[in-house]
């Protein structure tokens, strides 16, 4: 039976372009799942799209002198082009300002209030006398007060990653012009995340295979307990409440982000032609749904999102939440104020993307942070991708076509050597496989590179260039054994490296016999004997030290 999949990456918010860090934690993990459990048979839908709301917009739209729409609008039709570019391959981007959306979001919150799970108070809000408005949570800035970062905002403190409460920042000020604001009284829906605390705490308890990060995440959370929380803000930008006489109050917009996953999923349904397709997945109980994110956003996926979900009637909740660490640059925080960041289409509009896909895939930020280099990346694209793989790929191509009349040779006898090189095929399919099935993408990548090294290895030792002339059966059975190790790699590679993959089927000119092939299939792939085979070409170009070294002085002269 084949299992059904939601995989969904976080919403980016359309405030900004997209860089290596966001690919690196939520979006490239994903797509090699999704592109791994397709090639397994199972059944799977991709989601994501625009988070369009909520104050990072609206900043960044005062900051550009634009309207909140002018920047979502940029922003959207930018990353979707970035993902595209780079083989990211949703079935669906969607946008959290599609009517469609707005109209779940009220639902959603209407439900909640009528199960009593919402309330409204009267609270005491931040309002800035200069600006003459309330400053809802991110248009606060000062210290954490867990760990003393001076650069908090009024809903989380990126330092250490706590969800923080305005009224929480020590020494406030105004994000818009730096003065101090004053606390008057307001009235604001609150979601009781106490109520579902047990249901929470159960639900959690039984995730055992969860990671760590996620775990005690949560843990931390349920310690201290589980108040009432706030997800109505003061701003003119976003999802209206749906109430009567709100002062034109709007969702959270970490209350409406996550419902963008179904939201999306509706869109998606619709462009079929089939609206409540979307059901088939949000309320069947055999759904795996599995939010990759990156670790700032474990909060409101493994305990806000899920009581969201359990107030409503018949939705699934999360079976997994691959949540990554954080990707450093050349040794640095990450930050996109400094602007100490790689951008996405800056990288495209100068490199090929499976060399990326590639790097950030060998160096995922599983389990800690990890590091992005410009040289890392040379040397990953020159000594890894072009003169293992690569080579491999070309060394026994060209042989083929120069003294085999480019058509595909047979086994005769096999050896040892020959058997084990192709015991090889087995192995590296088994165990890339199992990494890529547990979210480990790095060993995957690992797994995968031993069977061209292997291939140089044994193309090497075998020697076909002297064989030609002393024993040309060997020589064929030796070529005939490079080339079954070849085509399973076409397969092999697809989920991290999906353009080069796409080109060695070509140079292969095998169509019939890629056509719905399945992982477990791999080793079984051989190219008759006989057939002949297209042209082969260069799969990785090296990259130059000079490439690295303007990319590198690119990046420190762009620092503020
Ligand atoms: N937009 C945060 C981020 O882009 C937020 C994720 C929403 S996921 C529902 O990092
Ligand atoms: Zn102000």
């Amino acid at each position: 039976m084949k299992t059904r999949y939601l995989v969904t990456s976080a919403l980016p918010y359309a405030n900004g372009p997209l860089h290596l860090g966001h690919i690196a934690g939520a979006y490239l993990p994903a797509d090699i799942f999704v592109r791994f459990k397709r090639l397994c048979g199972e059944e799977v839908l991709f989601i994501c799209g625009t988070d369009e709301h909520g104050v990072p917009v609206t900043i960044r739209a005062e900051q550009e002198g634009k309207t909140p729409q002018q920047v979502v609008d940029f922003y959207h039709a930018q990353m979707k082009s970035s993902f595209e570019h780079l083989g990211i391959g949703f079935d669906n981007f969607s946008r959290t300002s599609l009517p469609v959306h707005h109209a779940m979001s009220q639902a959603f919150f209407l439900r909640l209030l009528e199960i009593g799970a919402v309330h409204p108070k009267t609270e005491e809000q931040y309002h800035c006398t200069r600006c003459s408005r309330f400053l809802p949570d991110r248009y606060i800035h000062g210290e954490c007060p867990y760990c003393h970062d001076l650069r908090a905002r009024g809903d989380q403190c990126e330092a250490c990653g706590k969800w923080l409460d305005p009224k929480q920042i020590v020494g406030p000020r105004c994000a818009l012009c730096g003065s101090t604001p004053v606390i008057t009284g307001t009235r604001h829906w609150f979601l009781r995340l106490g109520l579902f605390q047990e249901k929470l705490r159960n639900w959690l308890d039984s995730k055992t295979q969860w990671k760590d990060n996620v775990k005690e995440f949560c843990a931390g959370w349920f310690r201290e307990g589980l108040g009432d929380r706030a997800i109505t803000r003061d701003i003119d930008w976003g999802i209206k409440v749906p109430l009567p006489d709100t002062d034109g109050k709007v969702l959270y917009v970490w209350f409406d982000a996550p419902i963008g996953y179904i939201s999306s999923t509706v869109e998606w349904s619709l462009k079929q032609g089939k609206p409540d397709l979307w059901k088939d997945y949000w309320q069947n109980p055999e759904t795996r749904l599995i939010h990759f994110i990156g670790k700032d956003n474990i909060v409101f996926h493994a305990m806000v999102w899920p009581a969201v979900l359990m107030g409503q009637e018949n939705y699934v909740l999360p079976s997994e939440i691959p949540a990554n660490e954080f990707l450093t640059i050349e040794g640095d925080k990450l930050s996109t104020s400094r602007n100490w960041a790689i951008w996405v289409d800056e990288y495209l509009a100068e490199f090929p993307p499976d060399p990326l896909r590639y790097c950030l895939a060998a160096n995922a930020p599983e389990n800690k942070d990890s590091d992005f280099s410009w040289k890392e990346f040379q040397n990953r694209n020159n000594s890894e991708l072009a003169d293992i793989l690569g080579n491999f790929v070309n060394r026994t191509l060209s042989f083929l076509q120069k003294y085999q009349d480019n058509k595909a040779p047979g086994i005769h006898s096999p050896d040892e050597a020959d058997r084990q090189a192709l015991g090889m095929i087995e192995e590296v399919t088994r165990k890339a496989g199992e990494a890529f099935a547990g979210f480990e993408v790095r060993r995957g990548v690992r797994e995968l590179m031993e069977l061209p090294r292997c291939g140089n290895k044994y193309f090497a030792d075998k020697q076909p260039w002297a064989t030609r002339k002393t024993d040309p059966m060997q020589c064929e059975t030796t070529l005939a054994v490079c080339l079954k190790m070849i085509t399973a790699l076409a397969v092999l590679m697809e989920p991290v490296l999906p353009f080069a993959a796409a080109d060695l089927k070509r140079q292969l000119a095998q169509d019939d016999l890629f056509a719905g092939i399945l992982w477990e299939d791999i080793p079984k792939l051989a190219i008759p004997p006989g057939k002949p085979l297209g042209s082969p070409g260069i799969l990785f170009r090296k990259i130059e030290d000079s490439t690295i070294q303007a990319q590198l002085d690119k990046l420190h002269a762009m620092k503020k």
